[in-house]
């Protein structure tokens, strides 16, 4: 791969590979089968500053560049695909609003604690009936004297119960048409009238923790209101704008750990008296997977390098999600089918990363959303 990479990227990457191979990979498999949230490893992760590497150090963050936040989660995703999700539905989808859209004193109340990792942060938009029609929720907060109060619930929400500050999407204005009406919050873990119900048991990442949330008269003051009234689903479109590429970076995580299984196997699996490696159907299934993986790589730095330069990334995060994602369904397919029969079997870790690979095709936008966003584009 030469896509030209500073010596700070290359340093990050080398740098959280070693601690992913460490630290993470030796316990994906048992994080997975036992469907616990890691918390142990996010002090880790704090402590090497991975937690809000996009943000400035002045708020605690590492103050790196998209590219090299992307590098890390690659890398993190590769180890574990658990931890890769956390660290973006933390980073991008739970702390950039507030660093984004936030008023000077919520960030000072919030981001140095989020950017550091000192307190885990998640992203409650998706409702039961309101999934890729973001708009159709109806949670609503409804504006009493000086706070809002909150009714109703949402699911699949990552990093819930482990989160302490959560960005909450809710209609301020219940009666107006669409996307309008719709506002973001910051809500604490510890209001009244906020709780978090049982997580659900899912095909993959199964150490990442998605129980729904349910709001019953939960008052917020009127200053956890982020952004204006009626903003919400723009705050919500632009978070995950970014919140995709890391998506696609997951994705990429995921593709190259199915990618280097199947390498190793095929060099060490014989049949017909050699490795299964020296066979032309293996070799054509490896060199497809290598050049999809290298091809999603380029489309996730480049939309990564968009955010870096200011240059539009909507269009652009969306192709490198889609992308990246079927080819990580693809790869880790493939993986199994080099691995035989062994590879359907918790024996070899490529079955693992088939059920992790599937869910990036769904979440933070189902691959049909982000071919919505690209024909749009392309069409205008
Ligand atoms: N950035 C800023 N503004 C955006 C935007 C973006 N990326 N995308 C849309 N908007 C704005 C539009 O410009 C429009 O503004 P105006 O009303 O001022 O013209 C408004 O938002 C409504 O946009 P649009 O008409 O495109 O909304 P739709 O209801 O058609 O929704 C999709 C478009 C389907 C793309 C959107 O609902 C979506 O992304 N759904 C998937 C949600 C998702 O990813 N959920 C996962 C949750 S996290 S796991």
């Amino acid at each position: 791969m030469d896509f030209e990479l500073t010596d700070e990227q290359e340093l990050v990457r080398s740098t959280v590979r070693e601690f992913a191979e460490a630290e993470l990979a030796p316990v994906a498999g048992e994080i997975d089968r036992d469907h616990r949230f890691p918390e142990e490893v996010l002090p880790k992760m704090a402590g090497m500053n991975l937690m809000g590497m996009p943000y400035p150090e002045e708020y605690g963050g590492a103050g790196t560049d998209y590219v090299s936040y992307m590098i890390a989660l690659e890398e993190v995703s590769r180890g574990c695909a658990t931890t890769g999700v956390i660290m973006t539905a933390h980073t991008t989808l739970a702390t950039f609003p507030i660093y984004k859209f936030g008023s000077q004193a919520q960030k000072d109340k919030y981001l140095s604690d989020m950017a550091s990792g000192r307190r885990l942060g998640a992203f409650a938009l998706t409702e039961p009936a309101a999934g890729t029609d973001a708009a159709a929720g109806t949670c609503t907060a409804i504006r009493k004297d000086n706070s809002y109060v909150l009714n109703g619930s949402k699911i699949f929400i990552s990093n819930a119960p482990f989160a302490e500050i959560y960005i909450v999407f809710a209609k301020t204005d219940p009666d107006a048409q669409g996307t309008r009406g719709m506002s973001a919050f910051i809500v604490e873990r510890d209001t009244p009238g906020f709780s978090v119900g049982e997580a659900e048991h899912k095909l993959g990442i199964r150490g990442s923790s998605t129980p729904p949330l349910y709001f019953t008269n939960c008052q917020v003051p009127a200053d956890a209101l982020l952004g204006q009234e009626g903003q919400g689903f723009k705050i919500a479109m632009q978070t995950l704008d970014g919140g995709r590429i890391g998506i696609g970076a997951q994705a990429l995580g995921i593709a190259q750990a199915a990618l280097d299984a199947a390498v190793a196997y095929a060099k060490e699996r014989v049949q017909f008296g050699k490795p299964i490696a020296s066979l032309q159907a293996i070799q054509w299934m490896i060199a497809d997977m290598a050049t999809s993986i290298d091809a999603a790589r380029l489309l996730v730095y480049r939309a990564a390098s968009n955010i870096d330069h200011g240059f539009p990334y909507s269009t652009e995060g969306a192709m490198a999600k889609l992308f990246a994602s079927e080819t990580a369904t693809r790869v880790a397919d493939r993986a199994i089918q080099i691995h035989g029969g062994y590879g359907y079997t918790e024996s070899y870790p490529v079955e693992r990363h088939y059920r992790d690979a599937k869910i990036t095709e769904l979440y933070e936008g189902t691959s049909e959303v982000q071919r919505m966003v690209i024909a749009r584009a392309a069409l205008r």
